[in-house]
């Protein structure tokens, strides 16, 4: 295949052998010749805008203050010396886009494991690198463990799940005892990537020496597993999502990877092959997630990885047919119903939709089947901003807010105690429905003009 690929882990390591042959050879700067400077890992971006540069120095002084200047002068170097070094990597590798490169000290080496142990003495948490652990930690992480417990976030969508089975499935090919434990229900359409990974009742469960939260960085939103997750002797996350520090003992977050699949994908790099189920549950997460690579969040690395996903095997129009083509009736009367009341406002620049307990009812759907209306009524010509409000269960209103670009909705919706990103946002709410979507109407026709 003469495809170049720039995926993180091989990309890394070619990037790597070429800054250390680079020390040997051209880079004539004595803070980087003279002590024992070395390179033990580069981590590329998945989208290859960007890798981090490991840098190792041995024989560093005992005097912890002259110690960090030491450290101060190897980056300094490593920054004065990055023209060349991008130059070379551009001319080697052939890229079309050389990644930026950022430098920074390898914590994971002997000196970083003892700074770790006197700060978990002391009950302080190591922040990892730039808050996250490398995705080659992450394996080493994993592969320590053995009874490894990996728990999706509750309403499993396809990334989170396809995540967690991939993973579980990886594990066990290394001959871990891995589960996926989930008690909620999966939606019949990503069903099929389950491949008896998932256990539903964990009541019995022996407590795992690694428990791992897959996109989610929030126990809470674990719901009845919180206390099986933190029944595990060390705890692990690997997320995309945008949100506080996550308090882990190891941290795998990227807020520019399309999907946490993206993620388990870099850290099944060092851990071994995927099998063909494992490839076609990170091919579900990604495709899930991006909108069949549809958001903004889709990269050029999104696309090298599910086409090293097709490569072990993936057929992407079985995975699509059995994914989307296969919608329940009663979920398209239920979208005929509210797209037949949907209003135009600001101009035409805005949709409001609404559904009651009784539309729902009257259709025969389920909740989870208004997945998909605020981006139908986003999808019209003309249409910047939709609203699509509607009545829960709870006896809430709940809102969800979808926008081209031209409208910030996760600042209208913070208006409302909820948020989200700029395009896709939402919020829960005690006001009544009317209320609500005279507020909406105002609020954006105001943000439209
Ligand atoms: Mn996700």
């Amino acid at each position: 295949m003469a495809r170049k690929s720039y995926r993180g882990g091989r990309i890394g390591e070619e990037i790597r052998r070429i800054i250390s042959d680079l020390l040997l050879r051209e880079i004539k700067d004595p803070r980087l010749t003279g002590s024992l400077v070395s390179v033990s890992e580069v981590s590329a971006a998945a989208d290859g805008t960007f890798a981090t540069v490991y840098v190792t120095m041995l024989g560093s002084s005992a005097d912890a203050e002259a110690a960090e200047e030491e450290k101060k002068e190897v980056l300094a170097a490593f920054e004065s010396a990055k023209g060349l070094i991008r130059r070379e990597i551009g001319a080697r590798l052939q890229m079309r886009y050389t990644p930026e490169l950022r430098f920074a000290f390898d914590t994971s080496e002997e000196y970083g494991r003892h700074i770790e142990r006197i700060m978990s003495d002391i009950g302080m948490k190591p922040a990892g690198r730039n808050g996250s652990h490398s995705p080659k930690q992450i394996a080493e992480a994993l592969t320590e463990a053995q009874r490894i417990h990996i728990f999706p976030h509750e309403k499993p969508d396809g990334d989170t799940l396809g995540s967690a089975v991939a993973l579980c499935l990886l594990l066990r090919e290394l001959g871990k005892d891995a589960l996926v434990v989930l008690d909620d229900k999966i939606p019949e359409n990503i069903a099929f990537i389950e491949n008896g990974c998932v256990a539903a009742d964990f009541s019995a469960l022996p407590a795992p020496d690694l428990s791992v939260l897959v996109d989610v960085a929030e126990t809470h939103r674990l719901g009845a597993r919180e206390v099986a997750f933190a029944s595990g002797t060390r705890t692990l996350c690997i997320d995309h999502h945008v949100s506080g520090k996550p308090d882990f003992d190891y941290n795998l977050t990227d807020e520019d990877a399309a999907a946490s699949a993206e993620l388990v994908y870099a850290v099944a790099e060092h851990l071994g092959p995927l099998s063909v189920a494992a490839a076609e549950a990170l091919y579900v997460g990604i495709i899930t997630d991006t909108g069949r690579f549809c958001y903004s969040n889709t990269t050029a690395g999104t696309h090298d990885i599910t086409a090293d996903l097709i490569e072990i095997g993936v057929e992407p129009s079985k995975v699509a047919t059995l994914v989307y083509d296969s919608v329940r009736p009663e979920k398209i009367r239920l979208e005929t119903m509210v797209l037949a009341g949907m209003e135009m406002f600001a101009g035409g620049k805005a949709v409001l939709a609404f559904m009651s307990r009784q539309m729902l009812a009257d259709a025969g759907a389920l909740d989870e089947e208004t997945e998909g209306i605020a981006e139908k009524l986003r999808g019209m010509a003309g249409v910047d901003t939709s609203c699509f409000v509607r009545e829960t269960a709870e006896g809430t209103i709940k809102a969800s807010m979808r926008s081209k670009g031209l409208v910030n909705v996760a600042q209208l919706a913070e208006g409302f105690g909820g948020g989200g990103h700029i395009r896709a946002a939402g919020f829960t709410t005690d006001m009544p429905a009317a209320a609500v979507m005279d507020a909406l109407r105002e609020k954006v026709a105001a943000a439209l003009a």
